[in-house]
């Protein structure tokens, strides 16, 4: 049977949540460096919101990142990433839900105006938005996170979940933009997102995306 194929490039942070998956669940996979945005009648088929990442398995298609983990999950039971009692999962969605939103305007807008700006799109960074994430919409969110978020282990129960694999693909993100949360007024949620970036599945992929990264920065 062919391998699994991922489309989209490392450096997008929804491509970095099916790589986490694909790594905790231990599934090998090829990946195709799709950028964003690709309008091709190739990717326009099989993404037809133009974005990364898609999954292929043997010939099946299937786009977007929860969507993706759902998949997984259903064909690759062992390690799993969805808590299961139902409110616990119902939950973990939550969450991812909250990451791939709201979280990941704030992380991804400092990752696109600190990193890719200069990097990639060779314009200087806006530094009023940034002011303005770092000022307006990241504080009530780095909020919410840390009066819901675990003392200790992963950010929900006893094992990893789409909650923390959105979570740290977002901060992660974040981090291309020098950004992670503030030990004194995020004690908890600063914790985890050391915790969460030092697990081995998070430092293999880090080290994976350093030759994505060098390639823009040249
Ligand atoms: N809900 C989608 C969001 C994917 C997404 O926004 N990907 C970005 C790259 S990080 C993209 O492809 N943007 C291109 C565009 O919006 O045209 C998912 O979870 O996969």
């Amino acid at each position: 049977m062919a391998k699994l194929k991922v489309h989209g490039v490392s450096l997008s942070p929804f491509v970095r949540k099916v790589l986490f998956a694909l790594a905790y669940k231990e599934q090998p996979y090829d990946q195709v460096n799709v950028f964003p945005g690709d309008t091709s009648d190739e990717f326009s088929a099989i993404s037809p919101l133009h974005k990364v990442p898609v999954l292929e398995d043997d010939g099946f298609t299937i786009p977007d990142s929860s969507i993706i983990l759902r998949y997984l999950e259903a064909k690759y039971p062992a390690n799993p990433i969805y808590p299961a009692d139902p409110q616990d999962q119902a939950r973990a969605c939550w969450l991812e839900e909250y990451a791939d939103t709201r979280l990941m305007e704030c992380c991804a807008g400092l990752f696109r105006e600190r990193f890719l700006a200069r990097a990639f799109f060779k314009r200087e960074p806006d530094e009023a938005l940034i002011a303005t994430i770092l000022s307006e919409t990241m504080p009530p969110v780095l909020d919410y996170l840390e009066s819901v978020v675990q003392d200790d282990g992963f950010f929900l129960g006893d094992h990893l979940t789409v909650a923390d694999i959105g979570i740290t693909s977002a901060f992660v993100s974040a981090g291309y933009g020098d950004f992670e949360p503030n030990a004194e007024s995020h004690p908890k949620l600063a914790g985890y997102v050391a915790r969460a970036t030092a697990s081995p599945i998070v430092v293999a992929r880090l080290a994976e995306e350093q030759a994505a990264a060098a390639s823009l920065t040249g």
